[in-house]
């Protein structure tokens, strides 16, 4: 495993910075103390805190207005359904999505990337064909892929990455056969906060007439997020991990291949029709969204991306960028500790190992001073296999996240480092 990590040059972003002290007031759940210790919370990217906004959104949902959408005459679901659809507008003007009916509400990524492997997969995969993934990808981006492959007889194939994490790109265009179906790919990973080549993925695949669905789970929070830019057919995420709430996601998707697909569950609002001899589909996008949606969750998503755009995704960007930079040089310094995932684009995620001492006791250090990350395999597996580790301590970022509590990790590593000498 390399230790060479490279550092940007500091202070090189023209972007105004954020006042982080000032948006750190928003998140009620900052304030407090974890085992006595100001909390420092860096596993954003298993979930973020929530903001005063996010947090009332429901409040005021249920306390002012709350209702059934789609369904009533009534004043109260005609607010609701109100707040529902404009949260849907809110999200197709954050991707840049061309129309809103290419936003499906689901319960997360997991959703999201099983209902096109269970529609458009189930469609268009049979036996001997080929689903195309990367080697660092989520399990939710792996096990859908596999479910699909194992029912077809299809084969999941797999772009390799180099020691520090980086996707070989240049391979995948002979990666690619007349079989391939599919191509499925993180925007940024998880477990080693590599940044993805989109665009020349999209490229290389839609030359051979391949659609691409990108799991931009790690993306969302930290990078604008064009989808007409990146050309991609599918782009999915959760609202969880960008501020908002638990159980709402997001399925981005191309109208003409939504129109194509057949539903993924049956039920209230997806249909136009029913009779026991024929039932016919509802429009896009409610066609994917059968039963009784999380009404609260899409609302809470609503006002996450308000919060986002006010704060303003480009500073989040530079924020993020320079407190990695900070990060990777404050841990490379120490004695014992190797950075696993150097990758020259990199973005929000520092995962690390430290000689002679497993994960979970730095996890379990760290914790009794009040510092979150999280340790384990992240749900990649295959990544902890290639570098040929068990697992990983991971520091994740947010834009709440400071330099000062980066020198409380630091420091807490130290600690961590005396205690198992
Ligand atoms: N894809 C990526 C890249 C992820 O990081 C995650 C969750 C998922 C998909 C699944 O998202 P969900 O909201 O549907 O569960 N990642 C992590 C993590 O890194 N630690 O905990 C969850």
């Amino acid at each position: 495993m390399s230790t060479a990590v490279p550092v940007r040059e500091p202070g090189r972003s023209s972007t105004p910075s954020l006042d982080v002290e000032a948006l750190r007031h928003d998140f009620p759940i900052l304030a407090r103390k974890v085992h006595g210790r100001p909390l420092v919370y860096l596993d954003n990217a298993a979930t973020t805190q929530k903001p005063t906004p996010v947090i009332e959104a429901a409040t005021d949902l249920y306390a002012r207005y709350y209702g059934n959408i789609h369904r009533g005459v009534h004043e109260l679901s005609v607010q609701a359904t109100d707040a529902y659809e404009r949260a849907r507008e809110k999200v197709r003007a954050f991707l840049n999505a061309a129309e809103t009916r290419e936003i499906v509400f689901v319960r997360g990524t997991t959703e999201a990337i099983n209902l096109v492997a269970q529609t458009l997969g189930r469609q268009r995969v049979g036996e001997g064909d080929e689903v195309v993934i990367t080697a660092l990808e989520h399990h939710s981006n792996i096990v859908p892929w596999q479910l699909l492959c194992d029912e077809k007889k299809a084969r999941l194939r797999v772009l390799p990455m180099d020691r520090t994490g980086e996707v070989r790109v240049e391979e995948l265009d002979r990666l690619l056969t007349a079989r391939t179906k599919i191509v499925s790919v993180a925007h940024v990973s998880n477990a080693l906060g590599t940044l993805l080549p989109l665009q020349r993925i999209v490229e290389v695949a839609h030359a051979r007439g391949v659609p691409v669905l990108v799991d931009g789970a790690q993306a969302v929070p930290r990078l604008a997020v064009d989808v007409r830019e990146i050309g991609c057919d599918f782009y999915a995420f959760s609202a969880h991990k960008m501020y908002g709430p638990t159980g709402i996601g997001v399925l981005y998707g191309r109208a003409e291949l939504l129109e194509e697909m057949p539903p993924y569950q049956g039920g209230g609002d997806m249909i136009s029709s029913v009779s026991f001899e024929k039932t016919t589909w509802n429009v896009l996008p409610y066609k994917f969204e059968a039963g009784t949606p999380d009404i609260a969750g899409a609302i809470g998503l609503g006002a996450a991306v308000d919060y986002l755009t006010k704060v303003g995704i480009a500073k989040v960007t530079a924020h993020e960028e320079d407190l990695l930079d900070y990060a990777t040089r404050s841990l490379s310094a120490l004695p014992g500790l190797n950075v696993v995932g150097t990758a020259p684009e990199k973005i929000g995620v520092l995962s690390f190992t430290l000689d002679q001492i497993h994960p979970h006791d730095v996890g379990t250090v760290l914790d009794q001073e009040g510092i979150a990350i999280r340790t384990g395999h992240h749900c990649a597996q295959p990544v902890m296999e290639f570098f040929g580790i068990p697992a990983t301590a991971r520091a994740s970022l947010a834009l709440y996240n400071t330099r000062a509590e980066i020198d409380a990790l630091t420091e807490g590593i130290r600690k961590v480092q005396r205690m198992f000498r």
